[in-house]
């Protein structure tokens, strides 16, 4: 029994496969990965073929000693503390990426960010790349009733109706015909 995969294991696979099939969810990005934030990462190479879009989270994880600054794009050239638009040393801060652009971020530990504690990512809309037709096929009748309990009857609903009753024309049609050559 213990070497079964658990139904609940084989859930959280099956929705893991559908999560990263599924466009437009939301990502959590570790900074860094493995490395997380420290002093010693190419964030720039780690944030290079990464499409970060709004709505989506970076995560940085690191020890203590370490801080996570967001910072205007000069500060962040120049290293410049001081004028952070946010700051964090909890060691794991988790950045909600809410608007569309570069975001900056540094570590404010005096020779940290010289050091390579620093990361730039290029924020794109969530809605890049998918149709904006999310309200075509909406029924044009919805507004009209507002309230209403009716059954719509439209093609679709007087065909799922239409369906069932066929089958049972048909079984009991076939039975019929297979009963009188018995
Ligand atoms: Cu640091």
């Amino acid at each position: 029994m213990g070497r079964r995969t658990s139904p609940v294991a084989a859930l959280c696979l099956v929705l893991a496969f559908a999560a990263a099939a599924v466009p437009g969810l939301a990502t959590d990005y570790t900074v860094g990965d493995s490395a997380g934030w420290a002093i010693g990462t190419d964030y720039d190479t780690w944030a290079s073929g990464k499409t970060f879009k709004v709505g989506d989270n970076l995560v940085f994880k690191y020890t203590g000693g370490h801080t996570v600054d967001e910072v205007k794009s000069a500060d962040y050239s120049s290293c410049t503390t001081g004028n952070s638009i946010s700051t964090d040393s909890s060691g794991s801060t988790t950045i909600p990426l809410k608007t569309a652009g570069d975001h900056y971020f540094i570590c404010a530990i005096t020779g940290h960010c010289s050091s390579g504690m620093k990361l730039s990512v290029k924020v794109v809309a969530a809605s890049a790349g998918t149709p904006p037709t999310a309200t075509a096929g909406t029924p044009p009748t919805s507004s009209t009733t507002p309230g209403s309990s009716t059954t719509p009857t439209d093609a679709s609903s007087a065909a799922s109706l239409a369906i069932p009753a066929l089958g049972v024309v048909v079984v009991s049609w076939v039975s019929r015909v297979v009963l009188s050559f018995v």
